[in-house]
């Protein structure tokens, strides 16, 4: 089996690219340029992966390595993923994460290969509705990456039902892992108590279900070896707000909680609450996560605390 993985370089790429190497798949990433070294989730893959330069935002670089590659499954992570960042680019957002997907489909498409498509949709497209957030919930996005994975989510089934692709929707609440970026609260939070720097922070009143990224990649890709293909929300069901979340790292370590709020911080449009139900995937899939938030916060506190 061959595999095509865009943003292979980002934190479910890595872990993605592990576990389809242990199932034995022939596994081709996408990378793309940048000025200082991106790859160092991957590094230790060398000579066991191969990558090829492209970009979401560049249809004919797409068409060239779906070409080259003719992939049996490609997992379409690669987006924009932050969503406070969505706000200042919002045009770029929409460009890679709206349109990036839909030309990969029409290089599919046009290229007609049998392959595979899994889209990494979000538990972002529920925005403004109240948890619990399953498959039937209504879609409210609140922020320009919400809006732009909206309509990735909705061409993928289009492209589904209009010409018969085995492209599925992974509806993923927020996973974390050492392998997070920075700017991410959970990575952010642990990687400053660790280290016993300021913590400066927006909206701790959110409340959001996290999970570890090692499960959600497997669901990835249990949902490319079903039958038919669908849509899953993938979540642990459990919530918790950014302030237990904080007042728990400074437990681990013992410490008295020291958090300031930075207006800074603060996203022009806030999702409150996202806590999923993903029982469909538990039935049909025979997934869950398995990793509890008490786990995934110790595991990531001993890596910050080993990596000071
Ligand atoms: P990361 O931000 O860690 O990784 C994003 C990846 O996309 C990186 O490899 C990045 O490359 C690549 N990328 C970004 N823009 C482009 C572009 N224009 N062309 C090519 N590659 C690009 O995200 P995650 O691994 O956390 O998430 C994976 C996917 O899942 C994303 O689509 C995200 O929106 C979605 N998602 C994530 C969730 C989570 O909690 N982690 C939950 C739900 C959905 P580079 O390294 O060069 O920046
Ligand atoms: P999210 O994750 O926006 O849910 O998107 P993030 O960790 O950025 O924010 C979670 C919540 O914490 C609040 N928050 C802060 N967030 C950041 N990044 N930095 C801060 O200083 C801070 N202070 C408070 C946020 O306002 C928010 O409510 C992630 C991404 O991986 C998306 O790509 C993915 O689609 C969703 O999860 C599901």
């Amino acid at each position: 089996m061959r595999a095509l993985i865009t943003g292979i370089t980002g934190q479910d790429g890595a872990y993605l690219s592990r576990l389809l190497l242990e199932k034995g798949y022939e596994v081709h990433g996408l990378v793309r340029r940048a000025s200082s070294f991106n790859r160092a989730r991957i590094d230790e893959l060398r000579g066991k992966i191969v990558l090829h330069y492209g970009d979401m935002n560049d249809a004919s670089s797409l068409l060239r390595i779906l070409g080259k590659t003719k992939p049996n499954e490609i997992y379409n992570l690669a987006a924009q993923s932050h969503v406070a960042v969505s706000f200042d680019v919002p045009e770029y957002t929409a460009n890679s994460d709206a349109l990036g997907p839909l030309r990969l489909l029409e290089a599919i498409r046009s290229l007609e290969l049998d392959c595979r498509f899994y889209q990494a949709s979000t538990s972002e497209l529920f925005g403004a509705s109240p948890p619990p957030q399953n498959e039937d919930t209504p879609f409210k996005p609140r922020s320009p990456y919400g809006a732009a994975k909206l309509y990735a989510y909705w061409i993928v089934q289009n492209y589904r039902e209009a010409y018969g692709l085995h492209a599925s929707n992974g509806i993923l609440f927020n996973h974390e892992s050492p392998m997070r970026g920075e700017n991410f609260v959970f990575k952010k939070v642990c990687r400053a108590v660790a280290r016993g720097e300021h913590l400066s922070l927006g909206n701790l009143k959110a409340v959001r279900d996290w999970g570890h990224a090692r499960d959600y990649v497997l669901g990835m890709w249990l949902m490319l070896q079903q039958k038919t293909p669908g849509d899953y929300v993938m979540a642990t069901g459990v919530g918790h707000s950014v302030e237990y979340l904080v007042k728990r790292a400074y437990a681990y370590i013992g410490k008295p909680v020291q958090v300031e709020t930075d207006p800074e911080q603060i996203r022009p449009l806030e999702v409150d609450a996202l806590i999923g139900d993903s029982s469909k995937a538990e039935r049909i899939l025979g997934w869950r996560a398995k990793t509890t938030f008490d786990e995934l916060l110790a595991e990531m506190m001993e890596y910050e605390l080993g990596s000071r």
